[in-house]
């Protein structure tokens, strides 16, 4: 069990190349790490870089919080009982109710064999068409986008062009904290010359890298595309030759474009720019024949999603610069195997293998191929929609794999009460409690990264392997072993008879083959990866990162699509699509002045399951929080620090505040993380409007509303106590903070409170060191036990009051503590160590004030930082922050 092995990171789009080296047993805790994480230099995504995430793999492994048998109505079984139970559950409602009373949701965070199995099951033997994936709240929007523009679902670039690209587009994209290694390789091929413009309402850390920030009105970036392909025709920018050979929809797209934004005033006005800025752009654009248009969920997440993405592919078409050396459109995708969903068919509204339900024989081929006459009829119910379907009572059986929708999905509420509606929830991850695991009745053991076997597809179109050499946790199976055993039961045993990944990924890439002509009129379909369909199982265990496709014509692998100006259109022309401005669906109104924002953060993966076990990954951004503009805050008699609450309808937010010149006054950024596990009111969904696109029925995520008051406590408090002991408190607000030498909460509340009385339930025991000011609303307390610090309470009448805590992580790890500790435990303050700060650099553990007084020294750049502290020379995702802060100090 010491050898290294080459996997993939199982985080973002970027698809890192790791190294991973398993230790020699699993440990028992979590803060023990069963083995160490290294960039893997030889692969081409990342050359050896990894972002703070990946970086802390390894520290998110181990048992700890796992779900180590399969549970029945929360009772433990073994996997015959959990397995039959399953079976027996899908094969009643179909019986009762037809195959359409079943349905799967599925991730882009499975591995593509257990995805091809899941799709497989579902679509070809259950024979439901409800099969859809959290890529709906993700991608879908660029997938429809592309089939419009393309023919297919394909990226036509690659991550060279990024570097390649004299100007650089990012619209809605904050690569920065969400693809910091692609991040890393735009930062490093700045040259003079190059240009970078950040297209997005908030001023994020990717704007570090920007020449050009169009902090732009929400949801109107079809108004500033379109007015682009208008400027482009009045100025001699368009390519005609390119357009006149390769594409079709011209004249009615430029029609549509001069009514939506006939020039560059009206689109100023309509995106509230300045127009000197809206035409800077447009000229970059127009004289920059190497310009790769990068763009992710500012785009995607709108009910004008699709629409962003043809507006922004129809301008590179009217330029000719689609899949050529550093001119392309680039869908930035977000999770580590969204791509490898797509190849499989895993959306509702498609079938499999880039077979559509619609495309003429695609059904007989593939009932054919897998030798089924179930095969499901046409296109199921996508996300927002089989949810409302499930809490009608159409749906029986909900089987969930590898997502969380009680958190990710828009309106969470109502999906909640769909969840507790549904008749049989089966729920596969691999931690134990999670806001929809609360819901399940059978609760599935899956296996985890560094567990299981299989690969994955990056967003270039790259398939690399995710390799396992950890043994499983508990009882956990992969996925794809936990669906064939249950296809066995239901009686479809020969297409399921799988002796492991390799078999199934074999017949997934025949499966890409089959019917494929590429001779034909249509150029055949793109995602043909029949070259690896007879791969042996030792070749596919070393299989080396490529690109598809992979067959007779590229035989390695092909870096870019459609540079021969051939699409998979019936007549391989490229469209270019009309589009008309619309609106986001909700609107501020009296009652909810705000327009509510949400994304990510630096350091934390979707709802925190695994991200949340390395303790240094809660150190950048500990809490749920509410970003705004000074002018909202002061507004709402709100300063930084503060606590307060979001409100639309009868959903709450509560977050801290934290004042940002950077967010637009009258729109405020909340973060996707938080969840019941961790703080009661800290959902982003909760005022998010279950408003989807037309088309690809994404949700719009970025577009809520909402009201902003003042959380009016009366204490606010922070407990620091050894591991084990109880996780929620009687508190109006709380939110669990795991520490590696501790766990701790915020707490704040509006009832009255006796401190001294309470202290020992608080505390677990009595208090040995106690300091109490009634007066100013300060209490302290701290509990010994053999010298050793067991729990520790801060109370102050303001949030603002209560220091900074870093340090007092370490007295928990101190195994006596001396006279001096004891006294800076009551001052709450360390007396003999240095305050370092919020953490800006998790790598080095490296704090503002140390930034600060290091900058008041007399270090004024990211390099001597650096060179004095440390930070940023890692991994290099704070390094935006650092400039940020030098800005500020210096
Ligand atoms: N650290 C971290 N990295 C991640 C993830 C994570 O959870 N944590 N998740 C991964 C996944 S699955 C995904 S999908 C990607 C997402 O990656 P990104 O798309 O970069 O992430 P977001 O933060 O959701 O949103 C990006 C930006 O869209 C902006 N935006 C909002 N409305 C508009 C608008 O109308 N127009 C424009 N132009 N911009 C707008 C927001 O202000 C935000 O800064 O990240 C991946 N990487
Ligand atoms: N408001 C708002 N909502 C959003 C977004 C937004 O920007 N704003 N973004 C949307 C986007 S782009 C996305 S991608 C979604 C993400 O949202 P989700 O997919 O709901 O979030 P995750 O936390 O990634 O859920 C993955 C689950 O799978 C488990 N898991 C991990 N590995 C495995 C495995 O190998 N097998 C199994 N069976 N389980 C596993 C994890 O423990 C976790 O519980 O959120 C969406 N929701
Ligand atoms: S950029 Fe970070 S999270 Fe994304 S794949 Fe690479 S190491 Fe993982
Ligand atoms: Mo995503």
């Amino acid at each position: 069990m010491t050898d290294t092995c080459r996997t993939t990171c199982p985080y973002c789009g970027v698809g890192c190349g790791v190294l991973f080296k398993p230790g020699a047993s699993r440990p028992a805790e979590a803060t023990d790490t069963p083995g160490t994480v290294a960039g893997d230099p030889d692969h081409p995504a990342n050359h050896g870089r990894l972002c703070v995430k990946g970086a802390s793999l390894h520290e998110t492994l181990g048992d700890d919080g796992r779900l180590l048998q399969p549970r029945l109505a929360g009772r433990a079984v073994d996997w015959s009982e959990a397995l039959a139970a399953t079976a027996e559950a899908i094969r009643q409602a179909r019986a009762s109710h037809g195959p359409g009373s079943v349905a799967f949701y599925l991730s882009g965070q499975l591995l593509t064999e257990d995805y091809y199995v899941a799709n497989k099951l579902a679509k070809g033997f259950i024979g439901t068409p409800h099969v859809d994936t959290n890529s709906r709240l993700c991608m879908s929007s660029a997938v429809a986008a592309h089939k419009r523009a393309f023919g297919a679902d394909a990226v036509p670039a690659c991550y060279e062009d990024l570097e390649l690209a004299d100007l650089l587009v990012l619209v809605g994209s904050n690569a920065a904290w969400n693809h910091p290694v692609l991040y890393q390789r735009m930062q490093a091929a700045a040259r003079t010359g190059r240009r970078v413009v950040v297209i997005d309402p908030r001023r994020t850390a990717t704007c570090d890298l920007a020449d050009l920030h169009l902090p732009l009105r929400p949801g109107s970036d079809t108004v500033l595309f379109n007015g682009l392909l208008v400027w482009l025709a009045d100025h001699g920018g368009l390519d005609r030759d390119y357009l006149e050979r390769h594409c079709s929809g011209l004249e009615a797209t430029l029609a549509s474009a001069r009514e939506a934004a006939p020039d560059s005033a009206s689109v100023a006005h309509q995106c509230d720019l300045p127009v000197a800025d809206v035409e800077t752009f447009y000229r970059w654009f127009q004289h920059t024949p190497r310009t790769v248009t990068g763009f992710s969920q500012g785009a995607n997440q709108s009910v004008a999603g699709t629409d962003k993405g043809n507006a922004i592919i129809n301008c590179h078409l009217a330029t000719g610069r689609v899949g050529r050396p550093g001119a392309s459109p680039f869908s930035l995708t977000g999770q580590p195997n969204a791509m490898g969903g797509r190849e499989v068919g895993g959306l509702a509204n498609t079938l499999a293998a880039h077979l559509d339900y619609q495309t003429p024989g695609a059904r007989e081929l593939v009932a054919d191929f897998w030798g089924t006459d179930a095969l499901a009829d046409g296109p199921g119910l996508k996300a927002v929609d089989l949810f409302e379907a499930i809490h009608r009572g159409d749906i029986q059986v909900l089987w969930v794999m590898a997502t969380n929708p009680a958190v990710s999905l828009p309106d969470s509420e109502r999906v909640r009460e769909a969840l507790a509606r549904c008749p049989t929830v089966i729920v596969s991850d691999c931690v134990a409690n999670t806001d929809t695991a609360a819901f399940a009745d059978i609760l599935l053991p899956a296996a985890g990264w560094g567990e299981k076997d299989g690969t994955v597809t990056n967003s270039e179109r790259r398939i690399s392997r995710q390799r396992g050499l950890l043994p499983p946790a508990g009882d956990a199976r992969p996925d794809w072993w936990i669906m064939a055993e249950v296809a066995q039961r239901l009686g479809y045993g020969e297409a399921f008879r799988y002796r492991g990944p390799a078999d199934i990924f074999r017949e997934h890439a025949a499966l890409s083959g089959a019917g494929n002509d590429p001779s034909a009129a249509t150029g055949g379909r793109c995602f043909d990866i029949r070259g690896l369909s007879e791969l042996s199982d030792r070749d596919y265990d070393r299989l080396a990162p490529v690109q598809w496709p992979v067959n007779d014509a590229f035989p390695r692998g092909r870096q870019r699509l459609f540079d021969d100006g051939r699409f998979c259109t019936d007549d391989g022309r490229a469209r270019l699509v009309p589009i008309q401005t619309v609106w986001p669906g909700s609107r501020p109104d009296r009652h909810h002045p705000l327009v509510v924002n949400s994304g990510r953060i630096r350091d934390q993966w979707h709802t925190m399951t695994r991200t949340a076990r390395a303790p240094r990954l809660l150190q950048h951004r500990s809490e749920p929080f509410i970003e705004a503009h000074p002018r909202d805050l002061a507004r709402h008699q709100l300063v930084d620090g503060d606590l307060a609450v979001l409100t639309r309808q009868r959903q709450r937010f509560v977050g801290r505040v934290r004042a940002s010149r950077g967010q637009r006054p009258g729109e405020v950024f909340v973060p996707i993380h938080w969840n019941r596990q961790f703080t009661p009111a800290g959902l982003a969904s909760a005022l998010m409007p279950a408003v989807t696109d037309p088309l690809s029925g994404q949700p719009e995520s970025k577009h809520g509303v909402a009201a902003l008051t003042p959380f009016r406590a009366r204490w606010h408090a922070r407990l620091l106590v050894r591991r084990d002991r109880p996780r929620r408190w009687r508190a109006e607000y709380w939110c669990h903070v795991p520490l590696a030498g501790c766990d701790s909460w915020w707490l704040a509340g509006t009832d009255p409170r006796h401190w001294l009385d309470d202290a020992d339930d608080w505390l677990g025991g009595t208090p040995q060191l106690v300091m109490s000011d009634p007066a100013e609303g300060r209490f302290r307390a701290a509990r010994l036990v053999d010298g050793r610090l067991e729990a520790m309470l801060l109370v102050e009448r303001q949030p603002q009051g209560l220091p900074d805590l870093g340090w007092l992580e370490q007295c928990f790890l101190s195994e006596a503590l001396g006279e001096s500790e004891r006294r800076a435990l009551l001052a709450a303050r360390d007396v003999a160590r240095e305050d370092v700060g919020a953490i800006v650099c998790s790598c080095f553990q490296v704090g503002q004030r140390q930034i600060a007084s290091a900058v008041a020294d007399g270090a004024d750049s990211v390099a001597a930082l650096g060179q004095q502290l440390r930070c940023g020379t890692n991994c290099g995702s704070c390094v935006p922050e650092l400039k940020g802060l030098l800005a500020e100090l210096t």
